[in-house]
This record gives structure tokens, sequence and C-alpha cells, in this order.
């Protein structure tokens, strides 16, 4: 482990999130303001080109999608890269706009390379930085094993361990707050109790609807995930799930029936989300056992108002999560 990473463990998670967000704002301003002084725009200036690589946490070559650790000007960071969907409305362009050099011919089968034109063969590149060791080990390549918590299991291990150790939730209030991604806001509910914000999840390059990935995040700050909800958060869910739909049938000409709304459990981030995606996309985490669908949130609540307080949840957690050892060191796994 390098040492930056080694220090950044050894703080308490408050100091962490503290020193991140400053380094974050800092980014933020002048990454922000459009010129370094170097005559170059912030957008267009190229901060990977001094990215040095330590290890590959995991690829995928049908996914086309590589998740790199390394360093960003001595920082730890993870680079994420995946080539994206190729559009219809391009078709004509990269038709009669790029190189094509022939690989093999054999009857009537021929093979090439084609090199599109620039603008058209974009990776989408998503950049954590400074990453902490969670975010390392969020993204390695592990193997999964199933855990069982039990009602009792999550006030004496999953509790904890979510209050001291889990990835910080800034970008969230950033984003309630409107100090970052505002202009990407796609609907708001300001009220206090039943409101929220759906915006394109990170994941989702809004190019096209075949992926398309948004995120409900709730303006209540309590709510850390499906374990704390109760009957009383049912006026919340039913405005998500139905303002949802209904913008995303507006703005995307998506139907109800198009569409996998679900919530995380674990989640990454212990904020109250909602995940809005294509029902035809196989987004990551929407499995059977980390999925749970928003309308099975509300009926079971329906029934019963504490179901999630004193349901036994099952869901996988990877080799290196930290919450996982807390399971094996309880004797639970
Ligand atoms: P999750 O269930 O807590 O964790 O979902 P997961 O990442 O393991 O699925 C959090 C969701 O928020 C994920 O779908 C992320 O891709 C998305 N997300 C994470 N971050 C840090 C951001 C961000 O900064 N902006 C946006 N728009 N989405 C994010």
């Amino acid at each position: 482990m390098s040492d930056v990473a080694a220090n950044r463990e050894g703080d308490t998670p408050e100091n962490e999130e503290s020193q991140l967000n400053a380094k974050r704002a800092k980014c933020d301003v002048t990454d922000g303001q459009g010129d370094h002084g170097e005559g170059e725009p912030a957008c267009k200036r190229n901060i990977l080109s001094g990215f040095v690589t330590s290890q590959i946490l995991n690829d995928s070559a049908r996914e086309k999608k590589i998740f790199v650790h390394g360093k960003l000007d001595n920082q730890e960071a993870v680079v994420i890269m995946e080539k994206t969907p190729i559009r219809e409305e391009n078709l004509a362009e990269i038709f009669s706009g790029s190189r094509l050099e022939l690989d093999m011919r054999n009857d009537i089968y021929s093979t090439y390379r084609l090199q599109a034109p620039a603008h058209l063969s974009e990776i989408k590149t998503t950049v954590v930085c400074p990453a902490t060791e969670n975010h390392v080990k969020k993204y390695r390549r592990q193997e999964t094993f199933l855990v069982e918590e039990r009602e009792d299991d999550y006030g004496s291990i999953t509790l904890p361990y979510v209050e001291k150790l889990c990835l910080g939730v800034q970008w969230v209030y950033n984003i309630l707050e409107k100090k970052a991604e505002s202009e990407r806001v796609v609907y708001e509910d300001q009220d206090p109790e039943v409101g929220f914000i759906l915006l394109p999840d990170f994941k989702w390059d809004q190019k096209q609807t075949d992926d398309l990935y948004l995120i409900a995040i709730v303006n209540k700050r309590n709510i850390k995930s499906l374990r704390d909800l109760t009957s009383e958060h049912l006026p919340l869910l039913q405005n998500i799930f139905q303002k949802g739909q209904e913008v995303i049938l507006e703005r995307y000409k998506l139907p109800a029936s198009k569409l996998r709304v679900y919530l995380h459990y674990q989640p990454s981030y212990y904020h109250l989300h909602v995940h809005f995606t294509r029902l035809s996309y196989d987004a990551p985490g929407c499995g059977v056992e980390r999925a749970h669908l928003l309308a099975d949130v509300i009926q079971n609540l329906q029934f019963k108002c504490d179901y999630y307080r004193s349901a036994t949840l099952y869901f996988p957690l990877s080799a290196e999560h930290g919450l996982l050892n807390k399971f094996k060191e309880a004797g639970r796994l």
C-alpha cells in the first residue's frame, strides 16, 4: 500500500472527509474558472496527461471498460474509462468520414479496422481524485459473498460500520445545495419532507436512452438506506416513484413499463437515493441480490410499517469490503 493511502487509513473518517472536501473545493475553484492562466480553458485541459498507472483494478473486454488505479499530481486516483455506444444519428458520418483498413477478406466476408472521426470515438472517463482506499476496493475485481443481515446484526455490525467507515456523501450534499451538477438537474421537488432531486447518474453520458440511468436523491438527510425506511416514509417514496416516472416519460419518452426503479442494499453511499434505469439495460448492481424494486418496497411498508427495520436482508459484499470483515469477526460468515 502506498504511503498516501496508508496515512489516509489512519485518519478519522471525519478528518479524511474534511481534507478531501478542502481538496475538492480547491479543484472545483480552478476547474470552474474556465481559464487556468495558461491560456487553456479548464474543460479542455488534459488533467490525465500526468496520470501514472499503478494497477488495473478491473477490466472487461465485453463491456469495453477499464478501471485503473494510479496517481494524479501525487494523489491517489481511480480512472474509469468506457467506450460509448455507436449511435444511429452518427452512422452517416462514420460511414463517410472514417479511415478504413482491410484486415481480411474471405468469400462474402471481410473485416476492417475503422478509424472514426475523433469526435465520434470518445471514451467516457470518470476520475475519482483523491481516491480513498475504500474507492480502490470498490472498483477492484473481487470475489463476492452473500451476507445475511438480521435485525440485530444491523444495530451491532452494520450501523457502527456505516457511521464510521463508509464513503462520504459530500457529493450528494453538493447536488442538494446546488454546488455541483446544478445544470444537470432534470427535476426538483423542494419539499423538505417528500422532495428530491432527479438527475443523471454519472455512469450515464446521456447520449442515448438505451442505457438511461438517473438517480433521485432525497432532500431529507437522516435516511441512510432501505433499513431506515418505515411507513412514515411512504409519501416520500410514492412521490419519487410517481414524479420520477412522469418526468422520465415527458423528457425521455420512456413509459413506466420500460423502467427499473430500485434501491440498493447495501448502497455505497448512505444518503437515501433511488435508481431509475432502463429495463432493457443490464445496469451494474441491478441483480436480485442487491436491488430492491421501489414498487415492492412501497408494498412491503404498506403491509408492515417497520418491515425493513425488522426483516432479515441479504446482500453481496466483495472480499475486501470492510463490512464483510465485520460480519466475519462477529462470526456471522
Ligand atoms: P449506490 O447504490 O450508493 O452505490 O448508488 P453504487 O455506486 O455501488 O451503485 C450511488 C449511485 O450514485 C451510483 O449509481 C453512482 O454511479 C452514482 N454517483 C456516484 N457519485 C459519486 C456520483 C456523482 O458525483 N454524481 C452523480 N450524478 N452520480 C454519482
